[in-house]
């Protein structure tokens, strides 16, 4: 048998058909977009041939990726081409029954008119709305204005809780607002790169060819914290395999080290940070002979990688959903933001704290979608923005609630409770992503109406979906991202969506139209980008000199970015140059961070840490990736990395099959034995409907309520290799 079992089928058809040759399939024009997977938000153009994209390349020049693509970014053109896309609205009475399909005034008369008897039945609240981080900038903004000045239910929120919700929480706890303040050209300036929770080469492979070219010019020190040796852990000049959920703990040591041996910038400090009192008292108690312990990295690491960092002119850190996806996700945040104000390491080219974010536009949801507030960085619990917001759109204040409503994960447990009864998923799959399946299915079932919107059918969450709404999906309609480095980019429509499928932009009009909501007056991507200016103008995120034209010219701009005298908008590159911050007396804030240990640990019954996170092949929960030939034949099927040792006492060895338990449920999966994880770990990737999230707990982060999809216990079993390992996309 081969390395890859002998009965999945891992791919039907020519091979040869689905290489992307250009002189079978010669191009007759090439259209600018912005790729629609990751957060690096690489310039692609895509190939036309007779109104059929066949084939994509890198944008050479571009500010970004300078023409190199990864392996989903060159296999694009094969998503939108993808067989089991939606193409007809599709409706049913009840979940048990098959779908019929539908016209789309069927279908939105419907959707309308559920939505108006549970709000009137059960009040605005009833109604929830969870959205994405992957449709556009204009396509958020107008669900927000149909939200929060129509529908007026305070259930709306993203699956960016999943995701970045840790980092922005601790933005705006340190820095008073959200927003990435650095950018990739940092890599060029940096003397020391100290990256947390990151597997930079699988999941944002182009940035992580910037790092390395800014390497082979000009060497400095690359420290990976991860308790997995990744490809990236491999790289490092130092990795420290810390213990999960601790880099808290970590941070603090380092910051302690910092203090103690006087390599902080006191006059930094004096400046430009309040807090310092109360946070030295906790930093003291984190000496390094306390904190290895815990952390589990031996206090002589600790300061050696503290000296290094705070002697570099300047450093940056990086992060992903090592850190943000943990109960201390925004303390950490918090933290990583403490050490690089401490010393003086941040809005200087080289010295920053930035978030690598996941999702293509993770941050257009951010700036403009109002699912946390209002557009712009408003804040609902600001008079004056509400007041400005509720006149700019011409629509009733009082719709506004008072405060942020539940994030995601508050939103499905309301679900169990029968406070809400009505949800629309706009562009997320919370069956195979959120933590527990179990339980996520349960509270789907119990909905009265669920409609999902999204480009590809069937779709695990549409299983208990009353209508189906088929999306338009990336260079099948106009529109922005943003990238982590606040990289506003274009995405032109460069084919037409197949079938009946309408852009996402032209159903959030056609819902508002049908619940008899006249505030929507911007009704092309244009019209609400010009509208996105204005309300943006003066705001931290400021679009006011953003114009499509000028995006394709620059290969996307960075916000802020008002109006420059010649008119184009020159970007901003970096945040807080100044030292100014945005809380109201201009500084930023240390803050002190206690460490609770408060995870489901490992014990006698369930003995192992299981880790969750991602391959380079596919896309979080595969609608985009399991079809395509080229990604799916690399990794089919879920497995389980297991450290040799481990598994030699279990008496499971290669290409054996192991049920994998935890408290929430059970799974089957190939074993992959490989050092990359230590004994008495293991790590699954999320990407597979049975798979992670079968088992994960996912215990809520306190202040950003993002789950800790990487700590949890359970117990693991050889098992006889199942009959039937037919795939699941
Ligand atoms: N190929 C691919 N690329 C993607 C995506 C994808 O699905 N596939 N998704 C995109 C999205 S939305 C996101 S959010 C990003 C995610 O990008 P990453 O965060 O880089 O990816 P993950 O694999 O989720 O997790 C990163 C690392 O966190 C480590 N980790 C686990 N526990 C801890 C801990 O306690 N402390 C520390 N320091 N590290 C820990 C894991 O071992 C893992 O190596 O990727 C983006 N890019
Ligand atoms: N165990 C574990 N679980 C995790 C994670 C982990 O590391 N471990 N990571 C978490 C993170 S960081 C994230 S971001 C989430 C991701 O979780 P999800 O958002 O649920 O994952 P996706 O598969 O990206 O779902 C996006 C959906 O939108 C559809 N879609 C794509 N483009 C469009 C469009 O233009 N319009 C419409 N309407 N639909 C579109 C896709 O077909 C897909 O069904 O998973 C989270 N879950
Ligand atoms: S690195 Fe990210 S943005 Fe670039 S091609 Fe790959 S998936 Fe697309
Ligand atoms: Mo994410």
């Amino acid at each position: 048998m081969g390395l890859i079992p002998d009965d999945i089928t891992i791919f039907k058809g020519d091979y040869q058909d689905r290489v992307p040759n250009i002189r079978r399939n010669p191009v007759q024009d090439w259209r600018y977009t912005t790729c629609g997977y990751c957060s690096t938000g690489c310039g692609i153009e895509v190939g036309v041939r007779d109104g059929r994209a066949v084939t994509v390349r890198g944008k050479a020049g571009h500010p970004v990726n300078d023409g190199k693509l990864c392996l989903k970014g060159i296999w694009e053109f094969e998503a939108i081409n993808a067989p089991n896309r939606a193409t007809v609205p599709l409706l049913r009475e009840d979940i048990g029954q098959p779908f019929r399909e539908a016209g789309w005034d069927a279908a939105l008369a419907r959707t309308a008119a559920e939505f108006r008897r549970v709000q009137q039945r059960h009040g605005r609240d009833a109604l929830a709305v969870v959205s994405t981080g992957q449709i556009y900038t204009e396509e958020f903004y107008t669900l927000g204005k149909l939200v929060r000045g129509g529908l007026g239910t305070n259930n709306y929120d993203g699956n960016t809780t999943l995701c970045m919700a840790s980092a922005v929480s601790g933005y705006k706890r340190s820095f008073g607002s959200d927003g990435p303040p650095g950018c990739y050209d940092d890599f060029e300036h940096t003397e020391c790169l100290l990256a947390f929770g990151s597997n930079l080469v699988e999941c944002h492979p182009v940035i992580y060819w910037r790092l390395k070219s800014a390497l082979e010019r000009r060497r400095f020190p690359v420290i990976v914290v991860d308790p997995r040796v990744t490809m990236f852990a491999q790289m490092a000049d130092i990795h420290l395999p810390i213990n999960p959920g601790t880099d808290v703990v970590l941070l603090n040591a380092l910051a302690h080290v910092i203090l103690v041996e006087g390599l902080a910038d006191q006059g930094y400090i004096a400046t430009h940070a309040s807090g310092y009192d109360a946070w030295r008292e906790e930093i003291a108690r984190f000496a390094p002979e306390a904190a290895a312990p815990v952390c589990g990295i031996p206090a002589r690491s600790i300061r050696e990688v503290a000296r290094i960092y705070a002697g570099a002119g300047a450093a940056m850190c990086i992060w992903t959903m090592g850190i943000n996806q943990s109960t201390h996700g925004s303390d950490g945040v918090v933290g990583i933001n403490n050490l690089s104000l401490i010393t003086g390491n941040v809005g200087k080219p080289g010295g920053t704290a930035l978030s690598i974010t996941g999702q293509c536009n993770a941050m257009g949801t951010r700036e403009f979608s109002s699912c946390s507030g209002l557009p712009g960085y408003r804040a609902l619990e600001n008079p004056e923005h509400r007041r400005f917001v509720a006149d700019f759109w011409g629509v009733d204040e009082a719709l506004f609630p008072a405060g942020r409503g539940p994030a995601m994960t508050d939103i499905f447990p309301a679900i169990e409770r029968g406070e809400i009864k009505a949800l629309w998923l706009v562009a997320t799959n919370p069956m195979t992503s959120m933590p527990d399946t179990a339980r996520t299915a349960a509270a789907l079932r119990k909905l009265e109406f669920l409609v999902v919107q999204d480009v590809y059918h069937p779709l695990a969450s549409a299983e208990f979906a009353h209508v189906m709404l088929p999306a338009a999906m990336w260079a099948e309609k106009e529109g922005c991202f943003t990238n982590s480095e606040r990289r506003v980019n274009l995405v032109r429509k460069v084919v037409d969506p197949p079938g009946q499928a309408k852009s996402d932009l032209d159903i959030f009009l056609g819902v508002a139209d049908a619940m008899g909501f006249t505030h929507l007056t911007a009704r092309t991507p244009a019209q609400v980008m010009a509208e996105i200016g204005q309300v943006s103008a003066g705001r931290p995120c400021d679009y006011s000199g953003i114009t499509y034209p000028a995006l394709e010219a620059a290969g996307g701009i960075q916000w802020p970015a008002p109006p420059s005298a010649d008119g184009a908008a020159q970007g901003s590159p970096r945040l807080y140059t100044d030292g100014r911050f945005h809380h109201p007396d201009s500084r930023a804030r240390l803050i002190p961070l206690p460490f609770e240990d408060d995870n489901e640990r490992p014990d006698a019954e369930y003995p192992f840490w299981l880790n969750t996170g991602r391959v380079v092949e596919h896309w979080h929960t595969r609608t985009k990736t399991g079809r395509i030939g080229n990604l799916n034949k690399f990794s089919p099927l879920p497995y389980l990395e297991m450290n040799p040792r481990d598994a030699a006492g279990l008496g499971i060895g290669p290409q054996d099959f192991a049920r994998v338990r935890s408290r929430r449920g059970e799974v089957t999966v190939l074993v992959r034995l490989t050092e990359r994880v230590a004994p008495g770990m293991v790590f699954i990737p999320f990407h597979f409907a049975r798979g992670a999230n079968l088992l994960t707990l996912g215990l809520l982060d306190p202040h950003s309520r993002q789950p800790a999809f990487k700590q949890q216990a359970v117990r693991v079993e050889k098992a006889a290799r199942p009959a039937a390992l037919a795939q699941e996309v």
